[in-house]
């Protein structure tokens, strides 16, 4: 792969924009992406590599006839989300006064491309590959049919607190710059995979699973067949007792509990099932942890991602102002498992003080947890630490292994406050 694929997601958005514009399909595309980079697809389209879109490119930045259709449908105020190309943030400040659930409207989007318009009239889900006994369709309404599973966890990118990496070791990675909100818990509902795999006629040597989104650069990622199996990974076609929203999916996602965000395919087509592992971007150079720590593993180029990691965020702006005396302060942690403990240092991690788990703790969703504290007037910072039922605990930031693409950081993250006299 040429150094240009080193551009961030967005930056390939915006060349596949101008691709689109001038024409050229998808598989040409991605061809001269691997081969070239942005300076060959450039000069295909006729404009010069010096024109080649920088790595904070955003929306801003694309011309009008560029922008026609926004790559985010739902509002996305400024208030309320943090902008990064086509994606959007969630301000964590927003979980403040949730009851447990991350409300649709606040939950945060991640699009390689743009939110895909479906037709649910002529959407058809196939099921198929070597791995079944026979490849199956099935439709919107006889989807709805099936018997209905609901389960309530997280989707997290896997590139959450990536910009930690930068901002806290100076040593930063590619990719979108999120702070801790490319996170949010939903109630989801929808056939379990193990009940459509089922309907294909599943063989007992099926070993990768994968499912394909219908979005302009088709994306799509495998998971182990014990995933797909385990009763809880859902196509999901309901988020908090909604229709799920264009934007996460619309009409149906992948839900794969617990696991990197990217295995929650949205605008799912097609699923392949295969009795030989599956390799695809998205698990060879992508979502695979790269960096003199990390050898390359068979075909992928370091090991490839499964489960997400332990995490805690402080439930206000970023950074936040408070005023002295006595003050209640919430956040959220989360893991794969449960969440066992929550502890906060005020003294930059010198002492822990234990945080009180507040209301519901669902396994791979998370749980809200409150901490009581006397503001003194002046600078400090406030840091969660979490740890769960496997007895991970979120390090030291000198513990912290970086990778080139900055998935999965684990290390407590000071949250910057200024209190007021
Ligand atoms: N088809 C498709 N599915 C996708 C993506 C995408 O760009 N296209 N992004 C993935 C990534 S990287 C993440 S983190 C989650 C985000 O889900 P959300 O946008 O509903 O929050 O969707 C995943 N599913
Ligand atoms: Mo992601």
């Amino acid at each position: 792969m040429s150094q240009d694929v080193a551009l961030r997601d967005e930056s390939v958005y915006v060349l596949w924009r101008r691709a689109q514009q001038a024409g050229m399909p998808r598989r040409v595309f991605l061809a001269m992406l691997a081969q070239g980079g942005a300076a060959l697809i450039l000069a295909a389209c006729g404009q010069p590599a010096s024109q080649a879109p920088a790595p904070d490119t955003t929306p801003s930045e694309v011309s009008p006839n560029q922008a026609e259709q926004p790559p985010i449908v739902k509002p996305i105020p400024e208030d309320q989300f943090i902008r990064h190309g086509t994606n959007a943030e969630m301000r964590f400040e927003m979980m403040a006064n949730q009851k447990y659930v991350t409300p649709n409207a606040n939950f945060f989007v991640r699009n390689h491309t743009e939110t895909p318009q479906i037709d649910v009239q002529t959407w058809k889900l196939r099921i198929e590959g070597d791995g079944v006994e026979s490849p199956y369709e099935l439709s919107y309404d006889e989807l709805l049919t099936l018997p209905s599973t609901t389960h309530t966890c997280y989707v997290e990118c896997a590139g959450n607190a990536r910009s930690f990496f930068d901002t806290l070791l100076q040593k930063p990675a590619k990719g979108t710059q999120w702070g801790l909100g490319a996170y949010g818990i939903a109630v989801w509902t929808g056939a379990s995979l193990a009940t459509l795999l089922n309907q294909a006629g599943v063989k007992p040597e099926a070993v990768d699973v994968m499912p394909t989104g219908l979005d302009s650069l088709g994306i799509e990622r495998p998971m182990s067949i014990e995933k797909a199996m385990d009763g809880q990974t859902l196509l999901a076609y309901q988020m908090n007792g909604e229709t799920l929203p264009p934007d996460h999916g619309f009409p149906a996602r992948a839900i794969v509990p617990g696991w990197v965000g990217i295995g929650n395919i949205k605008w799912v087509g097609k699923i392949t099932v295969s009795t030989q592992p599956l390799f695809v971007t998205k698990n060879t150079t992508d979502y695979v942890l790269i960096g003199p720590d990390y050898p390359p593993q068979g075909e992928a180029s370091g090991p490839i991602l499964s489960e997400q990691n332990v995490k805690s965020a402080v439930a206000l702006p970023w950074p936040a102002t408070l005023s002295a005396g006595e003050q209640t302060i919430s956040g959220y942690a989360w893991a794969p498992g449960t969440i066992t403990q929550v502890e906060v240092s005020l003294d930059g991690g010198a002492s822990y003080q234990a945080a009180q788990l507040v209301g519901d703790n669902l396994p791979g969703a998370g749980t809200r947890w409150e901490f009581r504290f006397t503001a003194q007037p002046g600078e400090l910072t406030i840091s969660p630490r979490a740890t769960d039922d496997s007895g991970n605990t979120q390090y030291d930031l000198a513990q912290q292994v970086w990778n080139e693409k900055g998935y999965l950081f684990g290390a407590v993250i000071p949250h910057p406050v200024t209190v007021t006299a």
